[in-house]
């Protein structure tokens, strides 16, 4: 029987020549090798380093494929082709390659073909997003099953392309093959803490399609502001937000989000985190918040959403019907993070219902209010994600709720919150190795590339109830002065390349292991 060694070096005489030259190679000396630059690095690549193809700008175009079931008028390629054709060429004015006595071969289109149709749909978390994408003599050409997979694709493509000394753009000879390890790679934007205008949420977006996220977390509105308009409740903005005048974002506003996304394949859940962090929902709506008292009368202070009113649920059925048809994404974040007791505690009419509903504990009173919450979202037909209190104090969950693991303590490492999430079989979102707000000086952002999602303890069945990751842009210190270094901090890597990636769950949720960098574009 052979040893795994013989195995090895017979298998090491079957690869292709590059994938040769490969072997033993530590990931940086391969990409210096490969002399391809793709970020988050692809699933399979062989690139043959010495056939160099130079591509037209003047000319060059995408086009569909006369067997794709996609075609010229889906929406999401059309632009898409424009704007790659942006982001490979820039503007011009370009050096012509058709000098007499040129080496390389000339090419000027890249097929696209796509298997399934659908173009003016919304990503959702099924969405499949693998590609291939083959550049050699007799093909350029990019396949995929899904528009999403091709927008994947191009992205890939424009990555691999490079100008020469005197100006050309250059590609080599590529086989890549590639598709993400986990469906969910989300950023998280705050946008209470500091208002954050539309365009830095927009170019926020170009970014996460450079790095191939797929999810935008708004987390819309906290204590501090509350920024979106709502149609239906119009004074939640017009007191909540810290200027209605320009710190809002309108219906339309929402809707550019959302449509911006859309084209570059990456789905927008909106977080309505309740019943904490809710401050300034009580400016426009007297009566939703809890009073606190100061022994036998109120201290004119508030705290989290009354729970124990009729009201607050009338409330809370209209509003969610609102954003359930604002937000298309199957999955809506509901919050349920660091409710604080003390003004629950200090209320007298809500002592008296916990007393008649023989709630022995404060985590059951957050229970009860989450609970109808949770029935009213789901008459809505939406699927919905929580912080991780909420599973911790044991809230009846329906079997396809997410929950978002973020804290990191002594006492519970997220790693037993992991395993103890999916143990009760519930799908799990991690975030909590990935605070970009958080910063240190130095290069604090490596520790973020070497987490390993499914390191912990549990099953295989356990593992594959992971969805993926976000990284989290907490909004205290952060607003539109000091977004983009924090989101792209450019620094010189171990392996002596420039990075400026997304830093957080990017390579680890396309693919573990090493990748190359690119500039953040911004
Ligand atoms: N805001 C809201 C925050 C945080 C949470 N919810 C938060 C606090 C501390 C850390 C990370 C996040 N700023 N609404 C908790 C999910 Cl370390």
């Amino acid at each position: 029987m052979a040893r795994p060694g013989h195995v090895g070096a017979l298998l090491l005489l079957l690869l292709p020549l590059p994938l040769l030259l490969l072997a033993f190679k530590t990931p940086a000396q391969q990409t210096e090798e490969l002399g391809a630059y793709v970020w988050p690095w692809p699933q399979k690549i062989s690139v043959f380093p010495n056939q160099t193809f130079v591509l037209t700008p003047s000319l060059f175009h995408f086009q569909y494929s006369a067997a794709s079931v996609v075609q010229p008028g889906c929406s999401v390629l059309d632009q898409a082709f424009v704007r790659y054709r942006g982001i490979i060429f820039g503007p011009g004015p370009w050096v012509t390659p058709d000098q007499p006595g040129l080496k390389q071969k000339v090419k000027s289109s890249l097929e696209v073909f796509v298997a399934v149709p659908g173009c003016d749909q919304f990503p959702e978390m099924n969405s499949v997003e693998n590609y291939t994408l083959t550049l050699n003599d007799d093909h350029f050409i990019l396949k995929a099953d899904t528009v999403w997979g091709a927008l994947r694709g191009l992205e890939t493509f424009s990555q691999l392309i490079w100008r020469s000394a005197e100006g050309m753009f250059c590609v080599k000879w590529t086989e890549i093959v590639d598709f993400p390890r986990f469906p969910h790679r989300g950023l998280l934007l705050d946008t209470s803490r500091h208002y954050l205008p539309l365009q830095a949420i927009l170019e926020t977006l170009d970014v996460m399609a450079y790095n191939k996220f797929n999810v935008f977390h708004w987390h819309i509105v906290d204590d501090p502001s509350f920024p979106y308009e709502s149609m239906t409740f119009p004074e939640l903005s017009r007191k909540g937000s810290y200027n209605p005048a320009t710190h809002i974002y309108t219906i339309g506003d929402v809707k550019a989000v959302i449509e911006h996304a859309r084209l570059r394949g990456i789905r927008v859940i909106a977080e309505f985190d309740t019943p904490g962090h809710t401050l300034s929902w009580g400016k426009g709506i007297p009566g939703l918040l809890t009073p606190c008292y100061s022994g036998a009368t109120p201290s004119g202070s508030y705290g989290p959403v009354n729970p124990i009113l009729n009201t607050t649920y009338e409330f809370m059925t209209l509003f969610f019907q609102e954003i359930s048809s604002v937000f298309p994404d199957f999955y809506l974040h509901l919050g349920g993070d660091e409710v604080d007791f003390t003004c629950w505690r200090s209320n007298p009419g809500i002592q008296a219902f916990m007393k008649e509903k023989g709630f022995d504990r404060y985590e059951k009173l957050e229970s009860f209010y989450i609970q109808k919450l949770l029935n009213i979202v789901s008459s809505y037909k939406k699927g919905y994600i929580v912080w991780q209190e909420v599973f911790d104090n044991e809230v009846k969950l329906s079997p396809d709720t997410v929950v978002h693991v973020w804290k990191e303590l002594e006492t519970l490492p997220y790693t037993k919150e992991m395993y103890n999430v999916t143990k009760a079989g519930y799908h799990v979102l991690l975030s909590a190795p990935w605070y970009l707000n958080h910063i240190s000086y130095g290069q604090d952002w490596q520790q973020a590339y070497k987490v390993e999602p499914l390191n912990f303890e549990g099953s295989p069945e356990q593992k594959s109830l992971v969805i993926g990751g976000e990284a989290c842009m907490w909004g205290e210190y952060v607003d539109v002065t000091n977004l983009t270094p924090r989101l792209c901090p450019i620094e010189k890597s171990d392996e002596g390349l420039d990075l400026c990636p997304l830093p957080g769950p990017g390579q680890e949720l396309w693919q573990r292991g090493f990748g190359a960098a690119r500039q953040c574009k911004m």
